[in-house]
């Protein structure tokens, strides 16, 4: 059987991509501005119309858009057809007040289960594999986008859901489970009771993780726990869900995007100039092929760069983009260096014997910021083992405190990794 889902487009020329693209933001232009009112008049206001849309980089041209847009517009002031034709919504709460809400029409819930579809035989699943997905079924998109993606891909779907890990792995060991989807920290969690209880899944094969910061150490940890290779998957409510944005393929090379469906600019971080290829920046994408709520020059607040516009060895064209290196907010500056939570998972994960679960704890001392890291790991790893392999990583020596595996608190869904502590020793 191919190697591909959707041979043709994934293989497409750069030409072809480009002329595709180009047809596709004309009409989608056309589309949020005829039949939605908000968008309109954002367009008019920065002097633009669909008529000044001629080829793909005249996207350049329209209002970039925020999560506070989509905010302000809740529930669904931004849409672009009647609430009549909704089939289906998810939702991202995020840490401030007010949701942000996808609707999906039939159409939009074939885009995602397309591009999903399109993950699951980059990473080598084939009709009737078994598929476990654990994320959960609810607002959030990861469960259900998983579900409409296996479907459209054949697969024999074990729709888990998140928790109780000890008949995760009883169902796996039962059913065959060659593929297992999640979010990252949930990955790492059955690695561990697999570990606790001397178990291994022989049928196991490929693991799709995403959601949440991927490091490239943290990879190769629950690749080799799990006896799997595992991919990295991207995509966010904003743009439809898990997927919408694509996947590293077998070469482990990037995250390829799929362009047919999308359109990605790398801009200075919550500016307007794009930075040039290679170099670091904010993604902003545009949907191309959604109807209800395509979201046009949408900042998406994550650091990335463009990797390569190659053909990959794997055959595709789609361009490929780092994996995230987090939220343009998640900057942390310590004692005059800045650096992200990403990197210290990355030196973390590279000491024997550390455990896969971390904390990094911020405090404020007399007006200065002071740094601690709490990591689970076996008695062998110690607070000084810790504090000079991240001295190395960052450049300054945060404090180590190592705990038991087990020993840190876990969470259902996303892990939240950077806390704040207040005077009284409370974290937040
Ligand atoms: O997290 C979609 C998803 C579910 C992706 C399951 C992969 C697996 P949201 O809850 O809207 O949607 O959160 C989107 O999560 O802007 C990134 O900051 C982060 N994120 C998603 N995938 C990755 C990844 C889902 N592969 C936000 N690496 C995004 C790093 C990721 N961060």
């Amino acid at each position: 059987m191919s190697a591909f889902f959707q041979e043709a487009v994934e293989t497409a020329s750069l030409d072809e991509i480009r002329s595709l693209q180009t047809d596709r933001l004309k009409k989608i232009v056309r589309h949020v501005y005829e039949n939605n009112e908000v968008s309109r008049r954002r367009m008019e206001q920065r002097g633009v119309g669909p008529d000044d849309i001629r080829s793909v980089e005249d996207v350049r041209k329209l209002p970039l858009m925020d999560k506070e847009l989509l905010r302000e517009n809740y529930p669904a002031r931004l849409s672009c057809r009647p609430a009549g034709e909704f089939i289906e919504m998810h939702m991202s709460s995020g840490s401030t007040g007010t949701p942000i809400v996808m609707p999906y029409t039939r159409a939009d819930l074939q885009q995602w289960a397309e591009c999903m579809a399109r993950c699951y035989f980059m990473a080598g699943a084939r009709p009737g594999d078994p598929v476990q997905i654990t994320p959960s079924f609810g607002l959030f998109n990861g469960g259900f986008g998983m579900y409409h993606g296996a479907r459209a891909a054949g697969l024999f779907i074990i729709p888990t859901g998140a928790g109780n890990t000890a008949r995760q792995i009883r169902l796996a060991r039962d059913f065959g489970t060659r593929v297992i989807t999640g979010v990252v920290s949930y990955g790492i969690r059955i690695m561990e009771v697999l570990q606790e209880m001397a178990e291994t899944l022989p049928h196991l094969k490929i693991g799709v993780f995403g959601a949440e910061i991927f490091s490239d150490s943290m990879k190769r940890k629950i690749a080799s726990g799990l006896g799997i290779e595992a991919f990295d998957i991207y995509g966010m409510t904003e743009t439809g869900g898990v997927g919408t944005l694509g996947q590293d393929c077998p070469a482990h090379n990037g995250i390829h995007v799929w362009e047919d469906h999308y359109i990605v600019e790398v801009l200075e971080p919550k500016g307007e100039t794009p930075v040039p290829d290679g170099r670091q920046g904010e993604l902003v994408v545009t949907s191309l092929t959604r109807e209800a709520l395509p979201v046009i020059r949408f900042r998406t607040g994550d650091l990335t760069r463009i990797l390569s516009r190659d053909k990959c060895p794997c055959g595709r064209t789609h361009v490929r983009i780092a994996p995230i290196t987090g939220r343009v907010d998640d900057m942390l500056i310590v004692k005059g260096v800045n650096f992200f939570p990403k990197q210290v998972e990355q030196a973390l994960m590279q000491i024997p014997g550390v455990g896969a679960n971390y904390q990094i704890i911020l405090e404020d001392i007399d007006g200065v910021q002071d740094v601690t890291v709490h990591v689970e790991a076996e008695p062998n790893v110690t607070g000084f083992m810790v504090e000079k392999v991240l001295k190395e990583a960052l450049g300054f020596s945060p404090k180590g405190d190592v705990f038991p595996i087990g020993g840190l608190p876990r969470q259902e869904g996303k892990a939240k990794r950077v806390f704040h502590k207040d005077k009284d020793g409370n974290l937040t």
